[in-house]
């Protein structure tokens, strides 16, 4: 595992991407690579950038690594792609948008699908960070496509969270309601070389100025993905939040839940496992068919299979 580890880091990519595949399948292997990775990690900075579809992600995020680039660091990025059970046109599309990197070492970009994972985004994602942190990466940055709990997804798996929104976005109430004001580090509004970014900036500074009294007021970055404006503004701003995150001891605060939320995700993981295991089987036929022929409730039903493992007490109700 540690021999995979280097090899990556020393910009062998194949048992980056082997030890990555291992964590998107899940099961045993990722609990070993999680358990290889855990204590090397730390030390990156890493971002969580999400939106809605099309919003300019991926050309946002392969703008940002041409700027770290410039600065000599390096960058991983993991594209998530939630819904889909395949690598689809979405990020095919992003390869394309990300091909001028092909050839550098200092970047390595892979696409990850959290289909049939079971725990999904929030049990994956935050080990597959990891082991790019691990491989000594300046840089991780996690892209997934906003859709609904999905973003609150990507912000437990990253220091910051970047939301991006476009010109006419701006509706206040919709940002509200989408529970992107909590979530927020920064905003980008992307293709500010459309009508309107102007209004969607006054919007959503007047927004988050109604958010309370807090050390830290996310920034609104105004960017042009495809042309990299902004782009150098926006790397400055997420320094700026690293900075604040460490100075403030908030940066401990937040690994702290995080650990928490994550090792809950994990719990609950592991018991759907168990479920799964325990719905088959000859008591689980006996217990469904009663239910099934009108003889018995589902609860008891349920508890009878659960008392036969030993994982309730006392007889069935
Ligand atoms: N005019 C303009 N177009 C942009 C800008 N940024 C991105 N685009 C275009 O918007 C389209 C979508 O960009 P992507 O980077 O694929 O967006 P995404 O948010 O990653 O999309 P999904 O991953 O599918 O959710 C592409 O055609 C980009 O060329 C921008 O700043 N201005
Ligand atoms: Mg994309």
């Amino acid at each position: 595992m540690s021999d995979l580890l280097e090899r990556g880091a020393s910009g062998d990519r194949a048992p980056l991407a082997r030890l990555l595949s291992l964590v998107e399948r899940g099961g045993d292997d990722a609990c070993t690579v999680s358990a290889a990775v855990h204590p090397l990690c730390g030390e990156a900075v890493n971002v969580g950038i999400t939106g809605a579809p099309g919003a300019g992600k991926s050309t946002l995020t392969s703008a940002l690594c041409r700027a770290i680039r410039a600065v000599g660091r390096s960058v991983a990025v993991l594209a998530i792609d939630p819904s889909s059970p395949f690598t689809g046109g979405a990020i095919l599309g992003d390869r394309i948008r990300m091909s001028e990197h092909v050839l550098d070492d200092g970047v390595f970009i892979r696409s990850m699908a959290t289909r049939g994972h079971l725990g999904g985004l929030a049990v994956a994602a935050p080990d597959a960070a990891r082991v790019l942190d691990a491989a000594g990466f300046d840089h991780v940055i996690v892209e997934t496509v906003g859709v609904g709990q999905v973003e609150v997804d990507v912000a437990s798996a990253t220091d910051t969270t970047v939301v991006v929104v476009n010109p006419g976005w701006g509706d206040a109430v919709q940002a509200a309601k989408a529970g992107l004001v909590e979530i927020a580090d920064v905003f980008v509004v992307n293709k500010a070389d459309r009508p309107g970014a102007a209004d969607a900036v006054r919007d959503l500074t007047a927004m988050l100025s109604l958010r309370g009294a807090s050390s830290w007021v996310p920034p609104v970055v105004e960017t042009v993905a495809t042309t990299g404006r902004g782009v150098d503004q926006l790397l400055e701003v997420l320094a700026e939040h690293r900075d604040h995150l460490v100075v403030s001891g908030e940066l401990q605060r937040r690994r702290a839940r995080r650990a928490e939320e994550e090792v809950r995700a994990v719990v609950a993981t592991r018991l759907a496992e168990r479920a799964e295991e325990l719905c088959q089987g000859p008591v689980w036929d006996q217990q469904w068919a009663q239910v099934a022929a009108g003889s018995l409730d589902p609860w008891s039903a349920a508890d009878a299979v659960l008392g036969a493992a030993s994982l309730i007490d006392g007889p069935p109700r």
